[in-house]
């Protein structure tokens, strides 16, 4: 893992929701370790590569909720 990336996730409420984050974002190239807690709504992207904030932001809107890069 070569970076980290941290982002504020707003609605996530419990486990499911984590999974649902997690299924989305691990889909994006380069991706290699989530972080995803829904209680503070935090959701931490490593990865060997640079990701697009943009990507992470879609993948989060995919599972339904709203990611901010911190
Ligand atoms: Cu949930």
């Amino acid at each position: 893992m070569t970076q980290t990336a941290e982002y504020k996730v707003t609605g996530m409420s419990c486990g499911h929701c984590e999974a649902s984050v997690r299924g989305e974002v691990s889909k994006i190239a380069g991706v290699e370790a989530i972080t995803v807690d829904a209680k503070s709504g935090t959701l931490i992207v490593g990865s060997t590569a640079p990701v697009a904030d943009a990507d992470v932001v879609a993948a989060v809107d995919e599972a339904g909720y709203e990611a901010v890069r911190v």
